[in-house]
């Protein structure tokens, strides 16, 4: 993980924002120098969506103007960052906890850009345990059903449920999330429709045929990806 890596995928980013966007804010801390170097440009009219009340809380407290996905349903970009990027711009996201109301905010927008340390960048996704997110009523079950589904897909390593110390831990909407060592994920979007179909699971950290480009900080200046 390079900080500086980073910071400069973010501030190039915040240079593809015109005045008067309506703009997703991605959630950990590459989206974070993302939000720094908009909020320092000072554009003007612009609108901007979170994807999490830790974003929300560094937005508003640099002065940028929130709005949401009911008032703003539509997006013209949204930034923001990833566990793994790989080919075709396939991507695993989740680490943050974020992963739903950032798909949904990606979903929402135009165009969406993904910033990242060279080092996100995977030739097969899943060294990264790709997350998994669930409703907490009966989640050892639905846990349960995702290895079933993950054997499936001949991943031996069963899902475990993500804690900290506090417990477990819980996204901005009260859910939990599972973390699914895949080892290397051979069919994406098979797994991912799989997943989905499973009662209980709510989303999962495959966003596939959603970035439109990536820029990945890299110790030479930045490189673009589309
Ligand atoms: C967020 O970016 C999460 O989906 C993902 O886990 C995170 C990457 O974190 P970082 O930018 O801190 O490496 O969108």
């Amino acid at each position: 993980m390079s900080d500086s890596q980073k910071r400069i995928a973010g501030e190039a980013a915040a240079l593809r924002v015109e005045a008067g966007m309506k703009v997703g804010l991605g959630t950990g801390s590459t989206a974070a120098w993302f939000v720094k170097a908009l909020a320092a440009r000072n554009l003007r009219d612009l609108r901007c969506v979170p994807t999490s009340d830790a974003t929300a809380d560094l937005a508003r407290e640099l002065g940028l103007t929130l709005s949401t996905l009911e008032d703003t349903p539509r997006l013209d970009l949204t930034v923001d960052g990833a566990d793994e990027v790989g080919p075709g711009l396939a991507l695993i996201k989740g680490g943050g906890a974020a992963l739903l109301r950032e798909k949904l905010v990606w979903e929402a927008s135009d165009r969406c850009l993904v910033i990242a340390d060279a080092a996100k960048v995977v030739k097969t996704l899943g060294a990264f345990p790709l997350p998994i997110e669930v409703v907490a009523f009966g989640h050892k079950t639905t846990g349960n059903r995702i290895a079933d589904v993950l054997a499936d897909h001949d991943i031996a390593m069963p899902a475990r449920v993500r804690t900290a110390e506090r417990g477990l831990v819980r996204t901005d909407g009260g859910n939990l999330i599972y973390d699914a060592r895949c080892g290397a994920i051979t069919d994406p979007s098979r797994l991912a429709d799989d997943l989905k179909l499973i009662t209980g699971v709510v989303e999962h950290g495959l966003f596939l045929d959603l970035a439109d480009e990536a820029i990945i900080g890299t110790d030479d200046g930045v490189e673009v990806l589309v």
